[in-house]
């Protein structure tokens, strides 16, 4: 079983440890928004550590759709290089585990449909689209098998 590193920002690692001890029922939203948080479990492409990271809850039918906004920040987020090195991910929604498999979404009218969806989900991806050059990547998560 490989170790798990903690995100080294307090109230990320607080999230995810009040969301796993108590199995989803608390910690599930992001701070006074009120709105669905998922903790993607995935491995470091680096480390081979166990890496836990939450994000917006954001689901299209039995897929998640994973935004690696990162507050539209100039670069990407050290998850979405993890992923791409490591697919398998384990997602917890609520007391819900999943093992899924993610890919990024390069064609351009998928990427304009889930785009659209998480949008609505979480109205401030706009504004860190808006605020960022990059183009923010998004995966969609699939169940794995
Ligand atoms: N971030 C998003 O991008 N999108 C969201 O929808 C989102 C929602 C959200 C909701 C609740 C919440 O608490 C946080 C939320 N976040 C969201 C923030 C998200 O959880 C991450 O904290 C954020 O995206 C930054 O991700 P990061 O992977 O860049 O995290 C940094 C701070 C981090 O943990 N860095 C580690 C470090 O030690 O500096 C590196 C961790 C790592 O994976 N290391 C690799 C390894 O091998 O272990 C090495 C990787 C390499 O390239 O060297």
């Amino acid at each position: 079983m490989a170790e798990y590193i903690p995100s080294p920002t307090g109230w990320v690692a607080d999230q995810v440890k009040l969301y796993e001890s108590s199995n989803g029922s608390e910690g599930t939203t992001l701070r006074e928004t009120g709105l669905p948080v998922i903790i993607v479990t995935h491995i470091g492409r680096n480390t081979n550590a166990v890496r836990k990271t939450p994000l917006m809850k954001v689901v299209d039918g039995d897929n998640y759709i994973l935004v690696a906004s990162q507050g539209g920040a100039p670069k990407h987020p050290v998850w979405y290089h993890n992923l791409k090195v490591n697919p398998s991910v384990e997602i917890r929604d609520g007391d819900r585990l999943y093992d899924m498999t993610v890919r990024e979404v390069s064609d351009t009218a998928e990427r304009t449909r889930l785009w659209k969806i998480a949008v609505d989900a979480y109205p401030p991806y706009h504004e860190y689209q808006e605020k960022t050059e990059r183009v923010i990547p998004v995966f969609l998560s699939e169940p794995a098998g």
